[in-house]
């Protein structure tokens, strides 16, 4: 039986500005879309692992044992990580997360691009970034990402497991991101149950999935050019082609409140004024507003007495996942 070291890791939640949605495998956790996301400063997941002497791996997020779901994730995604490496070890993963939980901000993303740098090093499994990323798509496909620091795609499609990673994407705008927090619950519909009902009741979902192609190059195409206005346009028509997959499942889901209407309503008068922002949701009712770091401050001074509004920051492109220490 090989032992293992200790490790603590750091990842960073990223936000999708091109949606994944929907699954092409299950079981391997292949995306049938590409995607496109901005890794974020300030929002993330410490994870520390280290070896114990027991007949199940012990998960602890924020101080508390995890037993249920997602305790049967992660366990599901060491035993994978065990067979690759020849071990048997099992293990504590300590996690913590600088931001709320479950609520739709990426905390699954951070989480598991962390534990797979953490269970890289301590399984010496000596994966590149490339099968790093691989690894972290396991977990959650969104970590996949977080691995990369800035803007990422992830390819999904009908492709192999090899060809499903993600990489990262040079870029010359100077991005930033509000987030405003529109609720301190945890969402009812996980993202996985979300997207699969999604792809299996929604009318909407094949058109979806038949334009992501075009939205993906059209991002790329506004990223080379440094062009913020088709960018943030593609990005909400992305979002909305997303939740309009969730509205029209049967029965429908929405993962937006009041708040979140309030704020896209505000964003969009923001432009007509001659802001440039651009509002984003992903499986929660917070709202992420694209815009030039410059123009930041003004966008959340502006937003920020929004009735039902728990807290607004600004992020802006955060670092890859890296290790902190190794013992
Ligand atoms: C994304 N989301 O591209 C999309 C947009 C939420 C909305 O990826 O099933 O936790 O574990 O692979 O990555 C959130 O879902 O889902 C997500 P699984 P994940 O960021």
């Amino acid at each position: 039986m090989k032992t293992i070291n200790s490790c603590t890791a750091y990842a960073h939640a990223n936000i999708a500005l091109i949606k994944y949605w929907g699954k092409f495998n299950l079981e391997h956790n292949i995306p049938l879309v590409s995607s496109l996301s901005l890794t974020l400063d300030g929002y993330g997941t410490k994870t520390r692992l280290s070896a114990i002497d027991e007949e199940h791996d012990r998960f602890i997020l924020n101080g508390n044992t995890e037993i249920g779901p997602p305790a049967i994730k992660v366990q599901r995604f060491l035993d994978y990580v065990r067979a690759q490496s020849g071990s048997t070890v099992r293990c504590q993963i300590e996690s913590f997360n600088n931001f709320p939980t479950k609520s739709g901000l990426a905390s699954s993303a951070s989480g598991f691009a962390a534990l797979a740098v953490a269970a890289n090093s301590a399984y010496k499994l000596q994966l590149d970034p490339q099968a790093l990323s691989r690894l972290a798509r396991r977990g959650s496909a969104s970590a996949a990402r977080s691995i990369f620091d800035g803007l990422a795609i992830l390819h999904g499609g009908p492709i192999s497991e090899q060809d499903a990673y993600a990489e990262k994407i040079k870029d010359c705008l100077d991005l930033s991101l509000v987030i405003v927090q529109c609720a301190d619950t945890e969402k009812t519909v996980s993202s996985t149950d979300g997207m699969v009902a999604s792809a299996k009741y929604s009318p909407f979902f094949p058109i979806f999935v038949d334009h992501q192609p075009h939205d993906l190059e059209a991002a790329l195409y506004a990223i080379e050019s440094g062009n913020l206005s088709l960018l943030g346009e593609t990005m909400e028509f992305s979002t909305l082609k997303m939740h309009s997959c969730c509205l029209t499942s049967r029965p429908g889901f929405w993962y937006w409140n009041p708040t979140t209407i309030r704020v896209m309503d505000a964003v969009t008068e923001l432009r007509r004024q001659g802001a440039q922002c651009y509002f984003t949701m992903d499986a929660g009712p917070h709202v992420k507003v694209l815009c030039p770091k410059s123009e930041s401050q003004h966008i959340m001074d502006s937003l920020k007495s929004i009735e039902g509004i728990k807290s607004i920051d600004v992020a802006g492109p955060g670092p890859g996942a890296y290790i902190m220490s190794e013992h």
